[in-house]
């Protein structure tokens, strides 16, 4: 659809904040869908415009605007932000880590140069930032048990170096030009109705519909590698309070975790429910490549500041996870 022709067009700063008009690049990704969701239902559909690189399927193209946007093309990102008045950029649009790791000189340009975009952009047009970080900004040398905010940061993924870059090119860019850059450093995110796309946590969902098509799942990482996750619904909720916090935080970038878990823990979980579900590990001569990613990454967070500075608080532990997930691909496939 073309662009609106707005009476009460958002002019303060203030109007802004009521009534934000919001992009959402990558909204076709696993977190996209439910926060263009719960945008739009706060704002209006009018008011936030999903954007990715592929066709939208219709429900989607339903409830509201969807743009054809190239995180790398800035002036057709410039267009966007121009012709549809946006205010708050949610940029979504990145590589994840096992995708990253098969394809560094694309992660370079999705994660790095698609970044850059939308930073400067924020930067001439006066816009809230919200870009996710992730747990893969850490490195093998980060104290990996409640890991801080603010700590040793030696990626040795290209995944991780490109999300390190943006935390801290975003920071410059708050301090050096006033841009009200946002950030959270999202561990695994679980969800049902949309595909996680190609990170070192996947199997924490893969494993949800192996169990309940095939009974069986054969994990890509070892029984006792411990990593933080997240339900999807916290996640979004999480992002929604960050975005919107209506004053300044203290920091650009924050943790925020719910649960750790490892493949061992989450199938004994699953098996209550199911109790026939069987897992098996790699040998040691079949090794996947993800093993390593996971084991440079932190097994728990401390997100405490973000406990305290937005209220972050989780409402999905390990055992309410397990049950919607189940519940929800249950209904899938009936
Ligand atoms: C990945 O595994 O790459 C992502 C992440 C933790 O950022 N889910």
């Amino acid at each position: 659809p073309p662009p609106p022709q707005y009476s009460s067009s958002a002019s303060t700063t203030a109007d802004a904040e009521r009534h934000p008009r919001v992009l959402v690049t990558g909204s076709l990704g696993q977190l996209g869908s439910g926060l263009v969701k719960e945008l739009r239902a706060m704002y209006g559909n009018e008011n936030v415009v999903a954007s990715d690189i592929r066709k939208a399927p219709d429900e989607f193209m339903a409830s509201g605007p969807f743009v054809y946007a190239d995180v790398m093309n800035y002036s057709m990102l410039e267009r966007i932000v121009v012709d549809w008045r946006i205010d708050w950029v949610v940029h979504y649009s990145a590589l994840l880590s096992a995708v990253a790791e098969k394809n560094p000189a694309l992660a370079l340009s999705v994660n790095m140069a698609g970044f850059q975009n939308v930073l400067e952009l924020a930067k001439v047009h006066r816009l809230r930032l919200y870009s996710p970080s992730t747990i893969g900004a850490f490195g093998p040398s980060t104290p990996k048990i409640n890991t801080q905010d603010l700590t040793i940061m030696r990626p040795n993924t290209i995944y991780g170096i490109t999300k390190l870059h943006n935390e801290l090119l975003g920071e410059y860019y708050r301090e050096k030009f006033g841009v009200d850059f946002r950030s959270a450093r999202y561990p695994g995110i679980l969800s049902a109705d949309t595909p996680p796309g190609g990170g070192t946590t996947d199997y924490a969902v893969d494993i949800f519909h192996h169990a309940i098509r095939h009974g069986h799942y054969n994990c890509f990482l070892s029984k006792d590698t411990r990593l933080p996750m997240m339900y999807l619904t916290d996640c979004i909720k999480g992002t929604v309070d960050h975005l919107t916090h209506p004053t300044p935080l203290p920091q650009s970038v924050y943790n925020i975790a719910a649960v750790s878990f490892t493949p061992e823990e989450l199938t004994k979980e699953i098996q209550k429910h199911l109790p026939h579900f069987t897992i098996s590990y790699p040998d040691s001569a079949g090794i996947d490549f993800r093993q390593a990613i996971a084991d440079s990454w932190p097994s728990s967070l401390d997100d405490s500041m973000a406990r305290r500075d937005f209220g972050w608080k989780e409402e999905y532990g390990l055992e309410k996870m397990v049950k919607t997930m189940l519940n929800k691909i249950q209904a899938q496939v009936e």
